[in-house]
């Protein structure tokens, strides 16, 4: 069965899914730009924006501060996640069941990380296939983390690389891959084309100036991408509204970077 389609993820057609992993993904340190982004709270707060069509967090974080914003805020669990001190080829534990997420937590959407081109892609590959299932037995939408990576990965951002990397969530049967950005619009119709039904958002990397996010932002939906997910940009911002207010704009009104910096 084809989804259900993206929604709750969406709004018209189009994402913005505010990433909260970090904790696991890269530990605290990604917290000392903006002290106040450690408090979960601080970061379910910034979700309430009208742009944010969902908080993807993990399953401590979901159990213990979801309760208090499931009537403000739309959940997608993130299911796997490994920490930073892990050195080894890249991989990622499965922390939280679709089923758990379902019932005990109240996600309305699932995410889930691959790493196409390593060592343990057979096994990745095999988890993704039953979490895409039992998620469809949920009417949950999948968003896959689709990141290449391993020996045989050259340039991680380079079109091709992306390119493969949005199709395998064609392929495996992602409603949404979240893939990285591969550097221009051109670059970027590429992406989409090979994801054919398959949304595509832009992973929003470590951050950078006001105007560079934007512009970035504003060519993955000129070439037909969804829209992003984004976690360091947003909330390691002082005034992280101020952000979400100009990407509400490009993402949802089709303004221009000059119109959304000006707004
Ligand atoms: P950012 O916008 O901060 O890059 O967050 C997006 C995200 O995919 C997070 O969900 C995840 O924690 C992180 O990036 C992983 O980044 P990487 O594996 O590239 O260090």
């Amino acid at each position: 069965m084809r989804p259900i389609a993206d929604a709750p993820v969406t709004r018209d057609g189009k994402a913005l899914v505010l990433a909260y992993d970090h904790g696991i993904e890269h530990g605290p340190v990604d917290f000392d730009p903006q002290p106040e982004s450690a408090d979960p709270e601080h970061v379910f707060d910034v979700a309430t924006h009208p742009a944010v069509t969902s908080l993807a967090v993990g399953k401590g974080i979901a159990e213990a501060y979801y309760p208090s914003y499931e009537d403000d805020v739309s959940l997608l669990a993130k299911l796997n996640g490994t920490s930073n001190l892990w050195m080894g080829e890249p991989d990622s534990a499965i922390n939280c069941s679709v089923e758990y997420a379902a019932e005990e937590l109240g996600a309305e959407a699932i995410g889930f990380t691959v790493y196409p081109g390593v060592n343990g892609e057979v096994e990745m590959f095999e988890e993704f296939r039953e979490v895409q299932e039992k998620a469809r037995e949920y009417d949950l939408p999948v968003v896959m983390w689709s990141y290449a990576r391993g020996q045989a990965v050259k340039n991680d951002t380079s079109e091709e690389t992306i390119a493969y990397a949005a199709r395998l969530g064609l392929e495996l049967g992602a409603d949404i891959a979240k893939v990285k950005y591969p550097g221009s619009k051109e670059a970027m119709e590429t992406v989409t084309r090979m994801a054919g039904p398959t949304k595509v958002l832009m992973s929003g990397g470590s951050k950078t100036s006001d105007r560079e996010f934007l512009e970035s932002v504003k060519s993955v939906i000129d070439a037909g991408g969804a829209g992003l997910a984004v976690g360091r940009n947003v909330w390691q911002r002082e005034d992280p509204i101020a952000l979400l207010d100009a990407l509400e704009e490009v993402i949802y009104e089709e303004a221009s970077v000059e119109e959304a910096l000006d707004a």
